[in-house]
Parts: structure tokens; C-alpha cells; sequence
């Protein structure tokens, strides 16, 4: 490793920030950073497309037809074609998973090493009504061979082998957040420049927060433990802050600390949020931050190991003190 870099202002463009990492290892060909570049760039057209939603609403019908009479596909449909479309023109990426379909894609891309689970638009409760919203990635190589069949090991790989993981978060500002596994880096989009500039260096969560984030809402469904956690938390008088986007809750609470659960629940069994599309890549990046993310009952998430392309899984996820903390009530029920 060529030790050449010893951090990178506050204002440097995303493009600049990859090619430098990638500068970092003597070896590196250039194909992840195109790869995160690829992401990026789907990125700022998705968030062209939500700023218009709105405005398209008011030509009428938005989820149905366009001012044109041509049918409007909804944003998460539409999120899910741009990243698509963004990473099998990009060449570096053979399959991709996502949220939004049943199966493998394959990108006709046999030179490609890379496969991408996605969650292209989360958030699907907020898309329609102007909340924040965001998309999460997961990077992994491929373990088949270059050139060959794509195998659903290639897909269901364990959170620990991912390479590169982020998020999107359509908010007041856009910014794309991700880790290699060298600390966690944040980018804000200017659009008028049509450039993200490195905007949070090294993102650290606090050990311990004053926030916790859980849809109390099916307060009843929760076993006693979690009751008694929250209890815990009125005692301390910590905010309840939860606006049901993942990636906002989340994005809030690695920078305030705080703890985001969403636990097993009458209607969802396993809890509700999906292994490879959402958690695997917050959890990533949550451990870079110096936080947690686990099922609750001690296992890291990145260590669960995925045995079906939906999996879902239960999700405590963020400041450390706080999720060890609900684990200890918890840990009554293993
Ligand atoms: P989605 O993938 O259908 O958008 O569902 C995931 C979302 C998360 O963003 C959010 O944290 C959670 O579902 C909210 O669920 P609930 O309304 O059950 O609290
Ligand atoms: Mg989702």
C-alpha cells in the first residue's frame, strides 16, 4: 500500500476522493471506484426524479398516467430501472439483487467481479408524501469465476464479505454516505454543480445517545423484554424520534448517536426489514462508525448467513452502550 494520502480536505469532490483511495493500493485496477462512481451518478438522477415528483403530481395522476397520457411508473419502480441500468452499462458489476425483484438480475457483464444488493428507493411509505427517502447498496465479489454462470452463492454472500456498502438519503440535502472498510465518508450533492463534495470526514457515532427509533405503534406485539427496554428509555427521558425511512432514522442517529430497532412483531415474525438489501449495509457501516448492529439477541447481522434472497431479520442497530443495553434485557429471552 502506497501511503500517500493523509486525509483529504473538507470540499473534495467525491470523483477526486475515490480516484485518491484508490491511489492508496498498488494494485487496485480502478474497478470498484468506477463502480462507486456508476452508484453516484444513478444517484443524482434519481434525485432529479423525486424533486419532480411533486411537480408531476400536479400535472395529474402521478402513479398513473403523465400529462402526456403515457403511463408514470412509481419512483421506487423507476429508482430500481436507474440503478440498474446505471450498473450493467458501467460494465463492473456481473448480478445484482434487489428489493424491488423476485430473483437474480444478470448484467450480461461476464468481465464483471462485482455483485450489488440494493434497496433502490426505501422508504416507500414516505415516496408519495415529501418525506426523506434514500437507496442502500451492498458491494461484494463475486465467488464464482470471472466469465462463468452467476451462482446464488455470488448473492448470498454473509455481510462480513462485503467490500464496499452506503446509502443514498434524499433529505433536505442529498448526500451519499459509504465505507470500503476504511472509516465511513459523507457526501453532499450541490446540485447546481452537479457534484457531491466530501461534507462528514471519518463519521464516528457517539458510544451512547439520547435517541431511540422504533414504530411504537406495535408497542403491543413486542415481547416483555423490549417493553421493558422502552420503559427504560422514557425513564431516561431520551427523544423517540422515528419517521419510518429507514436511511433518515438511521442517518440521524449515527450523527446525534441513537439506537433504530425494528424488532420481530406479530405481523412480522422475523421483523420486517430485509437482510442483504437493508441491514447488511448499515450494519457495515454502522461497525466502521465504531457502533452495532445485531438481531437483538447477541449475533451481528453481518454474521448471519443468508439463505434466501428476501431473508429478513430483526434490526438493533447503532450507538454501542445502546444496543448492548437493549441485548441485556434481551438476553432473558434467548
Ligand atoms: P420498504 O422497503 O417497503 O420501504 O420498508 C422499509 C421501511 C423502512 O424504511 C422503515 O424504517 C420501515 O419500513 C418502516 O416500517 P413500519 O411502517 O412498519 O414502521
Ligand atoms: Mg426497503
Amino acid at each position: 500500500m502506497k501511503n500517500t494520502q493523509l486525509g483529504l480536505p473538507i470540499g473534495t469532490t467525491l470523483d477526486r476522493f475515490i480516484k485518491s483511495k484508490q491511489d492508496d493500493f498498488s494494485f487496485a485496477t480502478g474497478e470498484l471506484s468506477q463502480l462507486l462512481r456508476d452508484i453516484a451518478l444513478a444517484g443524482k438522477i434519481v434525485n432529479r426524479e423525486i424533486n419532480r415528483a411533486g411537480l408531476i403530481d400536479l400535472g395529474g395522476a402521478y402513479g398513473k398516467q403523465n400529462v402526456q397520457g403515457e403511463d408514470q411508473q412509481k419512483l421506487d419502480v423507476v429508482a430500481d430501472i436507474r440503478f440498474i441500468r446505471a450498473l450493467k452499462n458501467g460494465g463492473e458489476v456481473c448480478a445484482m439483487v434487489s428489493e424491488e425483484r423476485d430473483e437474480i438480475i444478470e448484467l450480461d457483464n461476464p468481465g464483471g467481479k462485482y455483485v450489488v444488493a440494493i434497496d433502490p428507493l426505501d422508504g416507500s411509505s414516505n415516496i408519495d408524501v415529501n418525506v426523506s427517502i434514500g437507496t442502500i447498496f451492498s458491494i461484494y465479489r463475486r465467488k464464482s469465476p470471472v466469465g462463468g454462470e452467476v451462482t446464488h452463492e455470488d448473492v448470498l454472500q454473509k455481510g462480513s464479505e462485503q467490500i464496499a456498502a452506503g446509502y443514498l438519503l434524499y433529505g433536505s440535502s442529498t448526500m451519499m454516505i459509504y465505507t470500503t472498510g476504511r472509516g465511513v465518508f459523507g457526501f453532499t450533492y450541490e446540485p447546481s454543480l452537479g457534484e457531491y463534495f466530501l461534507s462528514h470526514q471519518n463519521i464516528s457515532i457517539p458510544k451512547q445517545g439520547k435517541i431511540y427509533s422504533v414504530n411504537e405503534g406495535s408497542y403491543n406485539d413486542f415481547e416483555s423484554p423490549l417493553k421493558d427496554y422502552i420503559s427504560y428509555c422514557k425513564d431516561q427521558r431520551y427523544a423517540g424520534r422515528y419517521i419510518g425511512s429507514l436511511v433518515a432514522d438511521f442517518h440521524r442517529n449515527l450523527l446525534k448517536g441513537g439506537i433504530y430497532i425494528y424488532p420481530n412483531t406479530g405481523s412480522y415474525p422475523n421483523g420486517k426489514l430485509r437482510l442483504l438489501y437493508e441491514c447488511n449495509a448499515l450494519a457495515f457501516i454502522v461497525e466502521q462508525a465504531g457502533g452495532k448492529a445485531t438481531d437483538g439477541k447477541g449475533k451481528r447481522i453481518m454474521e448471519v448467513e443468508p439463505t434466501e434472497l428476501h431473508q429478513r431479520v430483526p434490526f438493533y442497530v447503532g450507538s454501542v452502550e445502546m444496543v448492548e443495553k437493549v441485548e441485556s434485557y434481551l438476553k432473558e429471552t434467548v
